[in-house]
């Protein structure tokens, strides 16, 4: 099991880049990819603090896992889970997120970013760049992981399925995918598009451990980083981790306008007092 201080640390962390989120969502010029953000903001908490190796004071340590965020859409995201650990000033994204120049753009940019590995934006691609990445640690007898977080609506894409089944050839357990399923994707609900039964069984028929989880609960999300296989053992390892889009604000979970988004201050304000209360309900429950 978990160790409770740890995931009460993690969870307030969690707290915080929610509200830091929403301020920047309420303060940016333009509209922010809130949704997904919210969704996948507890799992980039439970990866940037606890489950990867990585170091802000020497981002090119060669023994360092490698993470890709696929759904590159999410980046400000990531860029807020990496300040928050020390990687850049949070300050500094609200200052120049999504402004000309800036290394903190609305998709990953690898060339401006100190610390990105890999551009992003174009769904379907990460996890054939991950899959180069950990056939390339094979080869070099190299023993950290590559991690690639993906959309599920972003599985629709063939290109997935073929870098899914490249990655079970190759038995590359050094490799772990992150599905965010928070069953909607940009215009519509995941089941009205495309069919999302098996989900498990289509990932484990290409050679995959699935392990399925809430993705808003530390204490799974931290079970199933401490657990992955070795980074030697013969299998990758996919984490479906069962999401939802807007999470933490009662007028935006499950509504299809808030794919994307710009805040009213006055809406910022209600939105930023309900993480507050769901937070402190956490904390009085502890
Ligand atoms: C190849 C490609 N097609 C279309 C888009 C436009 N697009 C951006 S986000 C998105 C929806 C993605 O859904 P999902 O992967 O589930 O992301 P999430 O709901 O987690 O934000 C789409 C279609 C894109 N970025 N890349």
């Amino acid at each position: 099991m978990a160790d409770q201080k740890e995931v009460a640390r993690l969870k307030e962390l969690a707290c915080d880049m929610r509200k830091k989120l929403l301020y920047l969502c309420g303060t940016y010029e333009g509209v922010v990819h809130i949704g997904g953000d919210l969704s996948m903001t507890d799992l980039l908490i439970g990866l940037y603090h606890h489950g990867m190796n990585v170091n802000p004071d020497d981002i090119q340590d060669p023994k360092r896992d490698r993470f890709i965020l696929s759904k590159g859409h999410g980046a400000v995201c990531m860029y807020i889970a990496m300040a928050l650990r020390g990687f850049f000033d949070y300050d500094d994204i609200l200052k120049r997120y999504g402004k000309l120049d800036s290394p903190y753009g609305m998709h990953v940019c690898k060339v401006y970013l100190p610390g990105a590995e890999c551009s992003t934006g174009s769904l379907g691609h990460g996890l054939a760049v991950s899959v180069g990445m950990a056939f390339s640690a094979r080869q070099k007898k190299q023993d950290h992981r590559v991690f690639c977080m993906m959309g599920d609506g972003e599985t629709c894409e063939g290109s997935v399925w073929e870098a899914a089944n490249t990655a079970g050839s190759y038995k590359l357990g050094n490799l772990i995918g992150i599905v965010d399923k928070n069953s909607q994707l940009m215009t519509s609900f995941a089941n009205e598009s495309m069919s999302f039964e098996h989900y498990p069984e289509r990932w484990e028929a290409f050679g995959w451990n699935a392990v399925e989880i809430d993705g808003h609960n530390m204490n799974q999300i931290i079970d199933a980083l401490d657990n992955l296989p070795s980074v030697t053992s013969d299998k990758p390892t996919v984490i479906i981790a069962n999401t939802v889009k807007g999470k933490g604000v009662s007028f935006m979970e499950g509504v299809i306008g808030w794919h994307a988004g710009a805040l009213s201050t006055e809406d910022m304000e209600k939105a930023m007092a309900e993480v507050d209360a769901a937070c402190e309900k956490e904390r009085s429950a502890a």
